[in-house]
């Protein structure tokens, strides 16, 4: 496994209720870098990335607010994840908003394209924040990044998305609120939507199993997108955009130690974690908890069997 490079992204642009902005301190707190640590990784905190100076930029939607700080962190999160993937490292965002999956996912983009590697997108949530900013109608820009990352139209104010991710490598997982608009623009597309639906029937391993092994097949890289919402709201309470019925504890560990026996995992967002909103923490340590299954955290370590 990579170095790890934790890089601290304090936005709450992307949304309009505050606190998100303490996202990257409570990971800290909740010991993040030390969880990695034990699991005989080498970590390496970039801190805190600051807000680059504002250009003018223009939207037709009048609801959408800060774009040009969304426009701002986008640039700078690009680059900043392109750095820590060209370096050799496995780049975490402790976020900070979902908007800061607009620049996460286009710096792992730039540098799968420069890989020669197609870039594949997990993507952990209640929502499946497919807005763009000319059909979302709160203006929150926490609800478009998969939009871009697909490379649907509107995004004109932000740079092109590096070779947009098609559908048929995209998955979603804990899906329970949807929007009328993305769900038009999903069905066009035929993304494979697992809703919570589809994981009360079938469970989540099967369906993780095929996109992972579509994800081995093409040689590709991961890019997984964590928000708090895809956990159910009575173990993960510290987030704005609660949700009942989402992932339970097992469940999301499951997800997470599927995920580190894959060994394709190449970047990880950490999103929309509001520690004003936490239960003494618990929200932030469960996500490290987490975390520290990805890194290869078990209960009982059994001689790993062919897949
Ligand atoms: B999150 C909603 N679809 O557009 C909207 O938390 C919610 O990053 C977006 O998944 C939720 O405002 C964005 C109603
Ligand atoms: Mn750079
Ligand atoms: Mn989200
Ligand atoms: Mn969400």
């Amino acid at each position: 496994m990579p170095k790890t490079i934790l890089i601290g992204a304090p936005i709450d642009s992307g949304q309009q209720r505050p606190g998100c902005l303490m996202g990257p301190a409570a990971y800290r707190v909740a010991g993040l870098a030390r969880e990695i640590a034990a699991e005989g990784h080498g970590v390496e905190d970039w801190g805190d990335l600051t807000l680059p100076p504002l250009r003018e930029v223009a939207c037709p939607n009048p609801a959408v607010h800060s774009l040009a700080e969304t426009v701002a962190w986008t640039e700078i999160l690009m680059d900043r994840v392109d750095d820590a993937l060209s370096g050799g490292g496995f780049p975490i965002v402790m976020g900070g908003d979902h908007s800061l999956a607009l620049g996460s996912a286009a710096g792992a983009a730039a540098f799968a394209h420069r890989q020669d590697r197609p870039l594949f997108l997990l993507w952990l949530d209640a929502h499946s924040d497919f807005h763009t900013p000319l059909t979302t109608t709160s203006g929150n820009l926490h609800g478009t990044p998969l939009a871009y990352i697909n490379g649907r139209d509107g995004f004109d104010a932000l740079p092109p998305f590096p070779t947009p991710v098609p559908a048929h490598r995209i998955c979603m997982f804990g899906i329970r609120s949807v929007d009328p608009a993305e769900q038009a623009a999903m069905q066009e597309r035929d993304i494979q939507v697992n809703d919570m639906r589809v994981i009360d029937e079938r469970g989540l391993v099967a369906p993780l199993r095929e996109f992972l092994d579509a994800v081995r097949r093409e040689g590709g890289m991961l890019h997984v997108s964590l928000d708090v919402d895809f956990l159910d709201p009575s173990i993960a309470p510290a987030v704005g955009t609660t949700v009942p019925g989402g992932a339970t504890f097992r469940e999301a560990h499951l997800v997470m130690e599927l995920l580190h026996e894959s060994g394709l995992v190449t970047s990880l967002d950490l999103v929309e974690l509001n520690p004003f909103l936490d239960d003494r923490g618990m929200t932030a340590r469960l996500m490290v908890d987490l975390v520290g299954s990805l890194m290869g955290k078990k209960v009982f370590d059994r001689p790993t069997r062919a897949k």
